[in-house]
């Protein structure tokens, strides 16, 4: 049954960063294909605030307070996941920040942070969660690349340096680990609504004319466009798919050009 294709009963999922956003969406699409959800993040208060949202579509989430740029943090809490839940079969690096500063303002101190979440995270969790999906000889992990992953753009080299660093090394993990039916993969979104680009997004500030210009959509993305595409990544249906970047924006990425309505030229 196609259905089958899509069932994710008895899998482990972990989503670092889960309890909101991209990262919240993602974890109630792969719950409700049969999932046991696994949310992190660094905040205590939201790691119990969302369990209420998570039971709102029937989900009771396991959740797990770790700082995913400290190794013994990662090792810690993927341990106890193991010991309490069974070992990690999906893993979804979601976590990350984004600094808006232009080169010249930024302290390398900023931009290692940025480095040190976005990039060297997703290799920690990931080296820590490989080991028992190799013994299985099975297992998916889906690193939350971005458009900047292949652009650059003003204020966010930081961002950039990481996310493009984030495409290679996902390429880098399936070439060393596609072999042992570990199918690594990235999902690059486009301009999606949450508290991320809440800053470029309301208030009147020009960049959401320009983002409803250049995507073709006409709009923004919502989390639960990307989590429906996660929900391809983690799943059978993506087996002999490894090293990819989906991209979920819209088409934004496809068009040089402006959306200019019914005429366009
Ligand atoms: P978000 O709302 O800012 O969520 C990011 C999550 O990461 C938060 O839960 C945050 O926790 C967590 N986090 C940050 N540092 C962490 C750490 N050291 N350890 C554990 N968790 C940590 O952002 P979002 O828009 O949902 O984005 C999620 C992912 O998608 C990010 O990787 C982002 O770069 C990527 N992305 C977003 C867009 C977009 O347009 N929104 C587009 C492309 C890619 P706290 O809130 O507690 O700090
Ligand atoms: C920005 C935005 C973008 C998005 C996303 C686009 O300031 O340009 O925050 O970086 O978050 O990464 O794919």
């Amino acid at each position: 049954m196609i259905q089958q294709l899509f069932d994710l009963t008895g899998k482990v999922a972990l989503i670092t960063g889960g309890t909101h956003g991209i990262g919240m969406a993602i974890g109630k699409v792969l719950g409700q294909a049969g999932a046991k959800i696994c949310v992190n993040d660094i905040s205590d208060e939201k790691l119990e605030s969302c369990k209420a949202e998570y039971a709102e579509v029937g989900l009771n989430v396991f959740t797990l307070k770790f700082d995913v740029t400290n190794e013994a943090d990662v090792d810690k809490g993927v341990s106890q996941i193991e010991a309490e839940v069974g070992a990690v079969d999906i893993l979804v690096n979601n976590a990350g920040i984004i600094k808006r500063i232009p080169i010249l303002d930024m302290p390398i101190s900023d931009f290692k942070q940025v480095i040190d979440i976005d990039l060297v995270a997703p290799l920690i969790v990931s080296k820590r969660v490989a080991p028992k999906m190799i013994e299985k000889r099975s297992g998916k992990i889906i690193n939350m690349c971005s458009m900047m992953s292949v652009y650059g753009r003003n204020s966010v080299s930081a961002y950039a340096a990481a996310k493009g660093g984030l495409k290679l090394l996902t390429a880098n993990m399936a070439c060393e680990w596609a072999k042992y039916n570990i199918q690594i993969n990235g999902i690059g979104p486009g301009y999606i609504a949450t508290s991320q680009t809440a800053p470029i997004r309301e208030g009147g500030h020009p960049f959401n004319d320009l983002v409803m210009m250049r995507t073709p959509a006409g709009r923004w993305g919502e989390p639960e466009d990307v989590g429906n595409a996660a929900l391809f990544l983690a799943s059978q249906a993506s087996n002999f798919v490894n090293g990819h970047i989906l991209f979920v924006d819209g088409g934004i990425l496809a068009n040089f050009g402006y959306v200019q309505g019914e005429n366009d030229l």
